[in-house]
């Protein structure tokens, strides 16, 4: 464990968990957040013993959004200059899982976030939103484009132009939160479901990661030519020759990543 970090990094098993550390803002994402975040998660990628990552918050809070005291006096042309948060979009490119363990508090950038990673579990009291438009800004990473494929552009309408904040019940009932669990729990929950991820094979999962969000992307006709190229890929794999054999024998399969 990395220890007075903004975000902290461990590794449990095959399972890299980290943990925006900004208690006292309710882990704003200011651009040191975005930084290390964006670097450890690089990191863990690239590691051939890690196979699945969870993000969370701690304390109070996922994130409560990007932080509105660093961005509050930045002109528009020092916003586009930088590219301010530009290095959230690598989150995208990483082709690790990635679960968002959500409690308490994910709004605006925290929102995004949480939607950019492959899924999102939540406590029972975990409050998303995307307030944006009480700030006079409105969503900038990602929030209008991701949050209406998941819930429909009615919903989303709603949401982004009410700002208002909705429930883990709520997000689960519009497909944004796969799943819910006792406050609690949802940390030790995730990362059985990481552990479980983890535990089949790489290069079956990473492809499967990439077969469901290139369905976002393309055509029907392009996504079911692009799922079938990939599942023909993977009988070049040892695991597949394991998994299938493992069936016959009635016994666990021993994936090895190859
Ligand atoms: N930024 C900075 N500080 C924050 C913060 C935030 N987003 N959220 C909370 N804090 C700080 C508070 O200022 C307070 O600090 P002190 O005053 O004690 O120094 C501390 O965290 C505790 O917060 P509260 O005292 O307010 O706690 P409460 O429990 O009373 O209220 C709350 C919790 C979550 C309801 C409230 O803190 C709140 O409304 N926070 C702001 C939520 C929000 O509006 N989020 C959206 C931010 S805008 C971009 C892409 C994306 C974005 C920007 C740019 N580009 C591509 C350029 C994203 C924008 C956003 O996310």
């Amino acid at each position: 464990m990395t220890e007075n970090s903004i975000v902290l990094s461990e590794v449990k098993g095959r399972v890299a968990l980290l943990t925006i550390n900004r208690p006292e803002a309710l882990n704003a994402l200011n651009i040191a957040v975005q930084k290390k975040m964006v670097e450890l998660l690089k990191q863990h990628d690239q590691d051939s013993n890690i196979s699945c990552i969870v993000i969370t918050g701690s304390a109070k809070a996922f994130a409560a959004g990007a932080d509105i005291k660093e961005m509050a006096n930045k002109s528009a042309s020092e916003m586009a200059e930088l590219d301010f948060f530009a290095g959230w979009r690598e989150v995208s490119t990483i082709r690790t899982p990635i679960i968002a363990a959500v409690s308490g508090y994910a709004l605006g950038g925290g929102c995004e976030l949480a939607m950019a990673c492959d899924l999102v579990v939540a406590g029972e009291s975990a409050k998303f939103g995307q307030p944006e438009i009480k700030l006079g800004i409105m969503p900038g990473m990602g929030g209008s484009q991701r949050l209406t494929k998941l819930v429909g552009r009615s919903k989303a309408m709603e949401l982004i132009l009410t700002g208002r904040n909705f429930t883990a019940a709520e997000a689960e009932a519009m497909g944004l939160v796969a799943r819910i669990f006792p406050d609690a729990e949802l940390l030790d929950k995730a990362m059985e479901l990481a552990s479980t991820i983890a535990g089949y094979g790489k290069h079956a999962v990473r492809a499967a990661k990439e077969a469901v969000n290139r369905a976002e992307e393309v055509s029907l006709h392009e996504g079911l030519l692009f799922e079938r190229r990939l599942f023909h890929a993977l009988f070049a794999t040892h695991d597949q020759k394991e998994g299938m054999a493992a069936f016959s024998e009635k016994r666990t399969a021993k994936f090895t990543n190859s």
